[in-house]
């Protein structure tokens, strides 16, 4: 018979979240009262959680089900009312979000390093997310760390064999229910109520329209098989490293040119198939493919918003949208000729939650290859991935004139994301202390024949609860409209990554096809010569280049 028990602990100074909640290497969490101490501190910080009911789920990456359990035995012994599980402590991150929400939950606890390695030598990672089905804010995330700093004990249960989380069903410990549910269910009938499914049936019925859907041995695999073949008919052969693998076979789940290169070369091969997307570790981003064809992010949010009329669920109009800072201003130009609102929010996306709830916004997204809505309170995969499907049905066009009219419209917005990942942080910070530094002499400056009309350091401040949040990348805009963005990951898990973020806007359709990297050329050697990369981290070139 489980008993409740309180444990002393000791403190551990390094569990302050990131962009997305505490992500560290597996061994980190496995050391001794770790994953516990978070886990207390959160539950702390929402109160207490007597009388509540909480999601549970993860991407099913190695140590998954083990934190599993040790939550089941805390949020007991912490006397919440329910505990609703994905079967084997599965949940996507947008599922586990339509889930909160669904059952109106007062929150969920989702374990996840998103497109993090795997692996028992990968990443772990858990997050909170509240009521809205969002992450925590900024000042949840704050409090938590603050707590993790002075805790002295956590409560678990003794004599506990756990519970049996591979079949549907109700268990009662103690005075808690905990019920293992299927983790597709609710949010396959959420995607069914958005879109036109008889369009994407008929769409994907059509012998000439090929497409592929790459789950990256992440946790997309079993929605993918259930939405696109079960429910839209598609073919098996659709699906690519569908299985979910707590290591991910080995790979990085993140769907970019570098690592879903498998279903890239797919698309640039002569199968003339048509269309090809990819999503990550937890389900959250998504990358779109045409023949032989790249959407960016950027341009995929500005499209998702010039065509969303077009969608059931978006057909009487969007309320406004937003984008993160670094995200190409693509998507401005969009809600410009709309005439609603485009807000441009810090890097996080926590920073939409509010502007959701409030009603100011129905679309959004990051250059991070992540794009969402209203439906729920974080970016999704497969939704965006359904959104482009209804598209290319309702405009009967393929995904790469989509996108070529809306160049045709809008101008194209040339962006560019390179990454130096790994670097020793003491460098990095030198790096951006340097650049901050000589900010305000910038301006007037000519760098590689570019000159600069301003710079600063971006700050963000809620309009919703007024909370300002500083530092959170430098941007540099030059006088031909051109403008580079500069911060650090807060995803990362060893050393500091350098992301830099380049874009420009082009009017005339003779540059369009132009390959972005050599368009943007000579704003890479402005950055260079401003930045001194080289200089501060010894590195000649980027690692991922997106
Ligand atoms: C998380 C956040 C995103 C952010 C991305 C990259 O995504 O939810 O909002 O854009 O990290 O952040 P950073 O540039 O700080 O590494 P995910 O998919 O990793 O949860």
């Amino acid at each position: 018979m489980p008993t409740a028990v309180e444990i002393p602990t000791s403190i551990y100074s390094d569990q302050k979240p990131g962009t997305s909640g505490l992500r560290k290497k597996v061994a980190v969490f496995q050391q001794t009262h770790y994953l516990e101490n978070f886990v207390q501190a959160t539950f702390n910080v929402l109160g207490g959680i007597q009388g509540k009911t909480l999601t549970l789920g993860g991407d099913g990456r190695f140590y998954n089900l083990e934190a599993a359990q040790t939550i089941i035995a805390m949020a007991v012994a912490n006397g919440a009312k329910r505990l609703v599980v994905g079967r084997d402590a599965i949940l996507s991150t947008p599922a586990a979000s339509a889930l909160i929400r669904k059952i109106g939950a007062d929150g969920g606890l989702i374990l996840s390093a998103s497109h993090n390695p795997g692996g028992e030598d990968g990443d772990f990672g858990i997050k909170f997310n509240g009521a809205n089905g969002g992450p925590a804010s900024e000042q949840v995330t704050n409090a938590i760390y603050e707590e993790t700093k002075r805790l002295e004990s956590y409560k678990t249960l003794s004599d506990f064999a756990g519970i049996d989380l591979s079949e549907i069903g109700l268990t009662g410990v103690l005075g808690t229910e905990v019920e293992v549910t299927d983790p597709v269910a609710v949010y396959a009938d959420l995607m069914e109520s958005l879109f036109d499914f008889k369009a994407i049936r008929e769409l994907i019925s059509n012998p000439r329209f090929q497409m592929r859907f790459d789950a990256m041995h992440a946790v997309t695999g079993p929605y993918a098989r259930e939405i696109l073949v079960n429910r839209l008919g598609a073919a098996e052969a659709t699906l690519l490293h569908c299985e979910p693998l707590p290591d991910f076979g080995g790979e990085h789940p993140d769907p970019n040119l570098v690592h879903a290169k498998d279903l890239v070369d797919l698309l640039n091969g002569d199968q003339m198939i048509a269309f090809g997307a990819a999503s990550d570790g937890d389900g959250d981003r998504n990358m779109v493919l045409g023949t032989g064809f790249y959407i960016n992010p950027c341009d995929s949010l500005a499209v998702l918003c010039a065509n969303a009329h077009l969608i059931p669920a978006y057909s009487t109009g969007l309320a406004g949208v937003a984008r993160s800072m670094p995200t190409s201003r693509a998507v401005d130009r969009v809600a410009e000729q709309l005439g609603v609102d485009c807000w441009e929010t810090p890097t996080g996306w926590k920073f939409f939650g509010n502007l959701m709830d409030s009603g100011r916004i129905t679309l959004c997204g990051e250059e991070s290859f992540g794009t969402g809505s209203s439906h729920i309170r974080e970016k999704d995969g497969l939704w965006a991935v359904l959104f482009w499907l209804n598209l290319i049905a309702a405009r009967a066009q393929p995904a790469r004139s989509i996108l070529r009219d809306h160049w045709e419209r809008f101008g194209r917005d040339f962006f560019s994301r390179h990454d130096y990942e790994g670097i020793d942080s003491d460098q990095a910070n030198a790096l951006m202390q340097a650049l901050q530094d000589r900010l305000e002499q910038l301006p007037g400056q000519e760098f590689e024949e570019l000159r600069v009309e301003r710079a600063d350091n971006f700050s963000y401040q809620d309009p919703v609860d007024g909370s300002v949040s500083n530092n959170q990348g430098v941007r540099i805009f030059f006088e031909n409209g051109a403008r580079i963005v500069v911060r650090l990951s807060g995803t990362g898990t060893s050393g500091a990554t350098l992301r830099i973020y380049f874009d420009q806007h082009e009017r005339d359709p003779a540059y369009f096809s132009v390959y972005a990297q050599r368009f943007l050329a000579p704003l890479f050697a402005a950055g260079e010569a401003i930045m001194q990369i080289r200089h501060f981290t010894g590195r000649d070139a980027p690692d991922v280049i997106t």
